[in-house]
């Protein structure tokens, strides 16, 4: 079944996290045709993990990026065959189940890949001119020449080349002479001269042809070491037959170059297009999975995406213009990319991703389990901070109400101190996770600037640690290239924040909120990001100009 992915965005918090696992879960339920998974683009922070943990589920899983993979073209069913068996296997396979590429597996163990080219290779080396020495293994006379043994010993694989013994005896004798000291395959009818001598010299193997169903050779073979096999065929059918008797290990390439499943598409097709071979294995890890064909990579396939609590690419996966948007849930400002088909877009400016993925409950009349409506309760909590943000709105608090009810939570305020609680003492924490753990970058009129957020429970502390919190800063926008980089630090309960920020000099000042001190500012009555602190960075970068 095809799989969609559901993302939030980068440095994912609560609602993003939240709104993918509660909207994957509806999906799923109203669309059965695909299979919807939730993944998360970055670290969990600390108050999400918590939230999960506490509610026993296993957060959405990590994905680097979107781009096509090799594991998304791999060809896993296929028919294979073992070193040891007979040429006559490959090529039966080939013309019977146009197989283009056959693994040779001994085992689990990948042994070498098999293609049109090796056995062509084959029949170039054995026509190269020199008199061919084949490498043979006894068991496979009774696979591929009708027949039977009638004498086997040790049946191990050993050279020789091939012979008949249509000729006279002196002639026979002189011209394994001029051979000697080595020994042939003797493809040979009942001419008991011809015989005697093979076994007296010990020949690796005797294939005796022309005899009746029941005769016999009338010769003592005890001190005979060979293997000898009675071929039901005549002796040119035979040696064609002995010569596609040969085991596979010789002919298989046993070291191509090899790719895995999570190799990205573009560079494993330009290995197997670069290389000489049809076919390269594939291995997740050190398990062989299968193998990708020229075939595999006529149409790079896109990935199916579904974008929550975010809309822009640059706040979205790697790689999602290589993939395939189909729908939108958000409640920030529409600055998506156009699409080449008409796809289903929810934009609603409400304080929380997860009351629109509540409203899609609502549209599709799909009962919300009292996890689920934990979930949401989470998000939403967490994005409105306790309906404190003035991004709250009225279809919050309806949602809210509902999903305590549902979820049996007496109090949204005990849920909502609970949840963030959680989160980190600037004064504990490393300042890197907490600058970077929900940082977001914007850029107006050319001036890229990055603000990160956190909540406490108390601002009292935030002198204690300022000096390493700006000296973080400026590593941060080093990192993101950025010419501003700034931390909201807002205080839930008494619903005021701190600005840290790196020197700004063209504008920093021009900020409306009182300067405390040296890169310190004091934003009274100010909780959100998007709807308070933004606004007042654009609008100081406007009048810059
Ligand atoms: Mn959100």
């Amino acid at each position: 079944m095809q799989e969609v992915y559901i993302t939030g965005h980068r440095n994912p918090d609560l609602d993003a996290v939240s709104s993918a696992w509660c909207y994957a879960r509806l999906k799923n339920i109203v669309d059965p045709d695909f299979s919807y998974i939730p993944i998360r683009i970055g670290h969990l922070n600390e108050t999400t993990r918590n939230q999960f943990q506490k509610i026993g589920v296993e957060p959405p899983q990590f994905v680097r990026d979107v781009r096509a993979k090799v594991g998304d073209v791999v060809t896993t069913e296929y028919i294979s065959l073992h070193p040891e068996d007979p040429i006559y296997s490959l090529v039966t396979l080939m013309s019977r189940k146009h197989a283009s590429v056959v693994p040779l597996m001994d085992g689990n163990r990948f042994a070498g890949l098999l293609s049109l080219d090796e056995i062509t290779a084959f029949f170039l080396r054995e026509n190269a001119g020199e008199r061919p020495r084949y490498r043979f293994y006894p068991h496979n006379f009774s696979k591929v020449i009708r027949g039977e043994f009638i004498k086997k010993n040790d049946m191990k694989s050993f050279e020789a080349y091939i012979m008949t013994g249509a000729m006279e005896f002196d002639i026979y004798c002189n011209r394994l002479q001029s051979l000697m000291p080595e020994l042939p395959v003797l493809v040979v009818g009942k001419r008991k001269h011809h015989l005697q001598y093979a076994i007296d010299n010990q020949f690796p193997a005797i294939i005796l042809t022309g005899l009746a169903p029941d005769d016999s050779i009338d010769i003592n073979l005890d001190s005979f070491k060979g293997v000898i096999y009675k071929s039901n065929e005549d002796t040119a059918e035979t040696i064609r037959l002995l010569r596609m008797s040969l085991p596979l290990r010789r002919l298989a390439i046993t070291q191509p170059p090899q790719v895995s499943v999570d190799d990205l598409f573009d560079d494993a097709k330009r290995l197997l297009m670069e290389s000489q071979y049809r076919g390269l294995p594939v291995f997740d890890g050190d398990t062989f999975v299968g193998f990708v064909t020229r075939r595999c990579f006529l149409e790079r396939p896109k990935r199916k995406m579904i974008l929550v609590d975010h809309n822009e690419l640059n706040q979205s996966v790697e790689g999602l213009e290589e993939a395939e948007i189909i729908e939108i849930l958000d409640h920030h400002r529409l600055d998506a990319e156009k699409t080449q088909h008409p796809i289903f877009i929810v934009s609603e400016p409400v304080g929380s991703t997860c009351t629109i993925i509540y409203h899609q409950y609502l549209r599709w009349g799909v009962e919300i389990d009292p996890l689920t409506a934990r979930m949401l309760l989470a998000g939403i909590v967490s994005d409105t901070v306790m309906l404190k943000s003035p991004t709250t709105t009225k279809q919050d608090m309806v949602a809210v109400d509902v999903l305590c009810e549902i979820a049996s939570i007496p109090s949204v305020l005990e849920f909502g101190e609970e949840l963030f609680s959680a989160a980190s003492l600037l004064h504990k924490a490393n300042p890197k996770h907490v600058i970077e753990g929900d940082f977001k970058t914007y850029v107006e009129n050319s001036i890229r600037f990055g603000i990160g957020q956190v909540e406490v429970t108390t601002l009292e502390k935030v002198d204690e640690v300022k000096e390493e919190y700006l000296k973080q800063l400026k590593t941060t926008k080093r990192k993101y290239d950025l010419d501003w980089a700034m931390l909201l630090v807002t205080d839930v309960m008494k619903e005021d924040s701190i600005l840290l920020t790196t020197p700004y000099p063209k504008r920093e000042k021009a900020l409306i909120y009182p300067l405390e001190s040296d890169g310190k500012y004091i934003l009274k009555g100010v909780l959100s990001r998007k709807k308070q602190l933004l606004p007042e960075i654009i609008s100081v970068l406007k009048d810059g100009l």
